[in-house]
């Protein structure tokens, strides 16, 4: 352990500060991905400023374009997937990005670039026009392929077990940034007059358990035997349901608070909505890193291989014990099916 490990870093350290002394707790660190970091908080700081001036120019609102998601653009998304493109392509680290705005990948000429990043730029957009939490969310992978050439598909396709780094940002009443790069989870808050973000959260630990179920039930209809009586489960324990429709502030509550975040199959999405690449595995990561679980309900987010970059997978993630609470229910389907 070097002298760093014993100085945990004080609240109020910037960003910058901790992962240039982070950094240092790896020597033969080089710095690239400290950049990447760096790159991406700057890209936060400028999407938060648009985020808040939406309402008063017209930038909220639909972009009058439909994603490869075949969901409403709103213009916050394309503006917010053009910010962290732009800083991601002149940060000079990254070779590849998979953005959930776009169906093919996104080659940034950096060919010496070492890392691959996976984003969903503004994820709950459609929250965007009542004000409510929205989010970015990024995985950062090592490509596999030489440099010295575009990223592959074997670059971007890589299970979340191979994830160097990992977080979000959530635009909600104060703007944080929380992050893992396999080290703990800690969260920072922007503090707008200076254009900093300063650690507000360090070494986050979630509740093994928790008294919070987050899950659409207007898709109740639809769920498995095992989902419907984990539900019944939660409604006897008297837990509180809490569902945003946002997933990175519910799931940012429950990280904190504890609970379980389900996005289940459900008759319009068998696989569940939530994508495999740039929404669950950077969360399965965070949770994870901070003591918690995430799986598809039976199988560990993180080890789900990815058939495509806009992979859906069902997502039960929070805490460990609810996840497993849930997961025996779906186990017990099974048996009873079969
Ligand atoms: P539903 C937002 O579109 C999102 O991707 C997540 O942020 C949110 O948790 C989920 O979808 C809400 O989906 O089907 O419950 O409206």
């Amino acid at each position: 352990m070097n002298q760093h490990d014993k100085l945990a870093l004080p609240v109020g350290t910037t960003l910058d500060r901790f992962i240039m002394r982070k950094q240092e707790d790896f020597p033969y660190a080089t710095g690239e991905l400290s950049q990447l970091l760096r790159d991406i908080a700057l890209a936060a700081k400028i999407v938060n400023r648009e985020i808040n001036r939406s309402g008063l120019i017209d930038i909220a609102g639909a972009y009058g374009n439909r994603n490869v998601q075949g969901e409403d653009q709103q213009k916050l998304d394309v503006i917010a997937n053009i910010r962290f493109i732009r800083a991601l392509r002149n940060g000079g680290e990254v070779c590849t990005i998979i953005s959930e705005e776009d169906e093919e990948v996104i080659q940034t000429g950096n060919v010496q670039g070492k890392y691959i990043v996976a984003i969903d730029p503004l994820d709950g957009s459609s929250n965007i026009d009542v004000n409510v939490s929205i989010g970015t969310i990024f995985s950062i992978y090592r490509r596999v392929s030489p440099t010295g050439t575009e990223g592959t598909m074997a670059d971007c396709l890589q299970t979340g077990t191979n994830q160097v780094a990992a977080g979000y940002v959530i635009y909600g009443s104060s703007t944080m940034m929380v992050y893992t790069t396999g080290n703990g989870v800690n969260g920072f808050t922007y503090e707008p007059s200076l254009g900093e973000f300063f650690l507000s959260h360090p070494q986050i630990v979630t509740p093994q358990s928790g008294a919070v179920y987050s899950v659409n039930e207007g898709s109740s209809n639809s769920f498995s035997s095992g989902m419907a009586a984990f539900v019944t489960y939660c409604k006897e324990a008297n837990y509180s349901a809490r569902y945003i429709g946002s997933l990175v502030a519910d799931f940012h509550r429950n990280l904190l608070k504890g609970g379980i975040y389900i996005y289940p199959p459900t008759s319009k999405s068998p696989n569940g909505k939530l994508r495999l690449m740039y929404e669950c595995n950077p969360l399965a990561f965070i949770v994870e890193q901070a003591g918690g679980k995430s799986s598809n309900g039976r199988t560990r987010t993180m080890e789900l291989r990815p058939e495509d970059m806009h992979a859906r997978c069902p997502l039960f993630i929070g805490s460990k014990e609810l996840v497993e609470k849930a997961e025996e229910f779906l186990a017990q389907e099974e048996v009873v099916e079969s």
